[in-house]
């Protein structure tokens, strides 16, 4: 990576404490992706973010600013990127994954509290993450008790803005959302002093279902036997899908789909478990359960989290000639999302079934983050629900440390066992 310090610098990090973090990852992305064998071609260009993850996309940022653009971090797959994009703003994923933060948010939140909140909430106190640095505005949102306070602390640090999700999906619920959408533009507008108008909303739907379709391609290319890619590869995709410029994703996926469609003709199959993963999302750089799965005689085929699935499925209707009724369109697919927040949440049972039968798994690892109560008590259901159509499938509650990693592959060794 070039010197990015001066930039670090004015983005008023703490350079010491973030030179102790940039330490730290290389050395696991070596040994958790470079050191796969045969991956495609297509992964240079996401090994090369990767290289560059706290530079050249920061230095983009920060000349969007320079030029006058607003840069916004998000939390959730609910708030609507296109919103953001529509209003010629930059919008970028700040869910964090990694065990250097902890301490840190510990010093402001409980220890018992999920550590994906703790994460993230460690990156803004400690200002060791140029995205965080680089918002303008964070935009929070109502969906578990954890994040819906720690808004509050990092209200602090940034303007922060949330979005009220309703909880269940009526249609009292569906209004109130489109309304709830409404006020995040009347908030995107007064921040970015651009105007949403239907020509700009068409334009970024129909960047964001771009992004969605060729998203949708690489997971209709993990159908085939064997898949020709693998689980970490493809989660890697999917974390870097939330801060990369949208267009030279697009582009980048589809041409490593390309490559992988050829690869699909000259595949033998190994024979490996195919493993569907649900559950709480994999923020960057949490590649644990991935790595130690595919270390064994098996390979993750797909991800139903908002690291996956959820992510993507869906697209927005680019059917319409006002803002009245693209906005119903957003609120409809946005509030179609299959998130344990919702009660009841039977939508992400039906998803289950069908992907299992659709991906052909062998069998389900049902991953909760420690302390995420909505995951961890529909576990009951998903899990009543699989054994039901007889597919095997584990629960494995875990964080963000590796203390655990030797127990967890133990126990999905059995699980592949017995499969
Ligand atoms: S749509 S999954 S991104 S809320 S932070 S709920 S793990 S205790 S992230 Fe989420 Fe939106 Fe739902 Fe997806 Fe649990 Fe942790 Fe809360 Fe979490």
């Amino acid at each position: 990576m070039a010197d990015y310090r001066d930039m670090w610098k004015r983005l008023n990090m703490d350079l010491e404490r973030h030179d102790q973090l940039c330490e730290v990852l290389p050395e696991l992305y070596s040994s958790v992706y470079l050191d796969q064998k045969d991956r495609p071609e297509g992964m240079n260009y996401f090994n090369f973010v990767i290289s560059e993850v706290h530079g050249l996309r920061v230095q983009e940022l920060e000349e969007a600013r320079k030029s006058g653009k607003k840069v916004v971090g998000t939390f959730c797959v609910f708030v609507p990127d296109e919103v953001i994009l529509a209003l010629d703003a930059v919008g970028v994923g700040l869910c964090a994954g990694s065990q250097f933060w902890i301490e840190s948010g510990e010093k402001v939140l409980p220890k018992n509290l999920c550590p994906l909140i703790k994460a993230f909430t460690g990156a803004m106190v400690d200002k060791t993450c140029p995205y965080f640095q680089s918002c303008d505005m964070l935009i929070g949102e109502t969906t578990c008790d954890g994040k819906k306070k720690a808004w509050e602390i990092l209200n602090e640090y940034k303007p922060v803005h949330v979005m009220d999700l309703p909880q269940m999906k009526r249609c009292k619920d569906h209004t109130m959302w489109n309304e709830e959408i409404q006020i995040f533009i009347d908030k995107m507008e007064e921040l970015t002093g651009n105007k949403l108008t239907v020509e700009n909303l068409k334009k970024a739907i129909n960047l964001c279902n771009r992004k969605r379709r060729v998203l949708k391609r690489l997971y209709d290319l993990r159908k085939f036997k064997p898949s020709p890619i693998s689980g970490l590869d493809s989660l890697l995709i999917s974390q870097i899908a939330f801060y990369d410029d949208p267009e030279r994703f697009i582009e980048n996926v589809s041409n490593l789909c390309d490559e992988l469609e050829e690869r699909i003709k000259k595949q033998v199959d190994e024979g490996k478990k195919r493993i569907m993963i649900t559950g709480t999302p994999m923020a960057l750089p949490n590649w644990k359960m991935h790595s130690i799965i595919e270390n064994l005689n098996a390979q993750v085929v797909v991800e139903e989290t908002c690291t996956g699935t959820r992510y993507f499925e869906n697209e927005v209707c680019e059917e319409g000639e006002t803002l009245e009724e693209l906005i119903r369109n957003l609120g409809d697919r946005y509030l179609n999302i299959n998130c344990a927040c919702f009660t009841p949440n039977t939508g992400r049972i039906d998803d289950l079934v069908r992907y299992a039968e659709e991906y052909d798994v062998d069998g389900v690892i049902d991953y909760g983050l420690s302390f995420c109560h909505t995951y961890s008590i529909e576990s009951k259901s998903i899990q009543d629900a699989l054994r039901e159509k007889n597919i095997p499938v584990m629960r494995i509650e875990t964080d963000y440390s590796n203390e655990d990693s030797g127990q967890i592959k133990t126990r999905i060794e059995a699980f592949l066992e017995m499969m």
